[in-house]
């Protein structure tokens, strides 16, 4: 079975979405929340950001979790003596290597080379067992060549490296092809971490393919809050992960404590959950056509592609529309204690389409339907 382990970026990516602004009390909460769910990597924004962002880091890692704490630095010297003093367990460093990203900083390939080896090195000889990770800036827009060239020279210095899809254009098969190439190119011995922006709406499908791929690590936020439209969600991802892994996912997580979780980064940045989000938005799990209503009385799983209550969840059962069904007619009649023959069944079902066709009928109001009927 495939291992892989999230990195959960709410503390650094999340901390760069338009309308995050944690304190330092909700920088310990999240990071205490999603330890107690069980991820296995927090990231938290680099201490050269700002003052309160170093005495924020130095207090996540302080806080003896379960969860190792790493924080994301630009690949310079300064921001690595300054993260190693914040007493963090890793180090993930970052290089811009597409065109747009080297007009602005201005070094060719052996120079990327050299300055990522000269951090790593120095990172090394300070403290020997701190993770380090390198990562390729804007990686989907980058020359091929130059990326396998850079990877591979930093490949036995590092304990992983990373893939980013900065600005969400990567393509599922794109994602797998060039994590693949990555694979080889730094041997079994190296992780891989991906990491994907939402902007084309594939940041869940392209992190599946980067594990397809050989990649070992995710990078997720809560709620895929980041730049821009953020990353991929933690609930979305492991959604998708769910469904191919279950044992092993279940075994990883709490995973009946990400309502929580979701609802708590929704309080701090002041969104509301999306009615669509993945498992926790209001019609994640609501029925209401009439054939699906019928198939789920006999078995959820026949229009479900997980059990919602692993999610700590529930389901909705919408029976009193236009769209419903005699099953389900019959259904919730017997859940009043009432029940109908059959050829009733059929004309109470009708009336109550003629009805719903005005104006979607609450549940009350179908009740009342139903036991005016029973007094007719
Ligand atoms: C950013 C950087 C980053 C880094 C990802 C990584 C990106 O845009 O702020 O280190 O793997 O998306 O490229 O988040
Ligand atoms: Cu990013």
């Amino acid at each position: 079975e495939r291992k892989w382990a999230i990195i959960d970026s709410t503390l650094r990516e999340g901390e760069q979405f338009e309308r995050a602004h944690f304190s330092t009390d909700d920088k310990v909460e999240i990071a205490k929340a999603l330890d107690a769910f069980g991820i296995e990597y927090l990231e938290v924004t680099t201490p050269v950001a700002s003052p309160q962002s170093a005495r924020d880091a130095r207090a996540v890692a302080g806080l003896g979790l379960g969860a190792k704490v790493i924080t994301h630095i630009q690949t310079r010297k300064d921001a690595a003596e300054a993260a190693l003093e914040t007493g963090v367990q890793g180090i993930d460093l970052l290089f811009g290597t597409s065109k747009y990203l080297r007009a602005a900083h201005g070094r060719d390939v052996p120079r990327i080379i050299e300055e990522a080896l000269e951090v790593i090195t120095f990172i090394r000889e300070q403290a020997p067992g701190v993770e380090v990770r390198f990562s390729a800036e804007d990686t989907f827009r980058s020359d091929e060549h130059d990326l396998l060239e850079i990877y591979r020279a930093v490949a036995p210095y590092v304990d992983r490296v990373g893939l980013a899809d900065t600005v969400g254009v990567a393509t599922p098969r794109q994602v797998y092809t060039l994590v693949r190439e990555v694979r080889r190119a730094v041997g079994p011995g190296v992780d891989i971490e991906f990491h994907g922006h939402n902007d084309t709406g594939g940041a869940i499908a392209n992190a599946f393919e980067a594990l397809e791929a050989g990649a070992t690590h995710v990078d997720t936020t809560v709620l895929g809050i980041g730049e821009r439209n953020g990353i991929t969600p933690l609930g979305g991802f492991l959604a998708r992960m769910y469904t191919v892994q279950p044992d092993y996912v279940r075994g990883k997580y709490r995973l009946e404590l990400l309502p929580e979780l979701d609802r708590m980064i929704a309080r701090m940045v002041g969104v509301e959950i999306p009615f669509n989000n993945y498992i926790t938005g209001a019609t994640a799990f609501s029925h209401k056509a009439g054939m699906h209503l019928k198939a789920i009385y006999l078995n959820p799983e026949s229009y479900e592609a997980y059990n919602p209550e692993v999610f700590g969840v529930s389901r909705k059962l919408i029976v009193a529309s236009r769209l419903t069904g005699r099953a389900a007619i019959k259904k919730r009649a017997e859940e009043l204690g009432l029940s109908f023959g059959e050829e009733e069944l059929h004309r109470l079902t009708h009336r109550i389409k003629e009805l719903a066709d005005r104006g979607q009928l609450t549940l009350e109001e179908l009740d009342g339907i139903l036991r005016e009927w029973v007094m007719a």
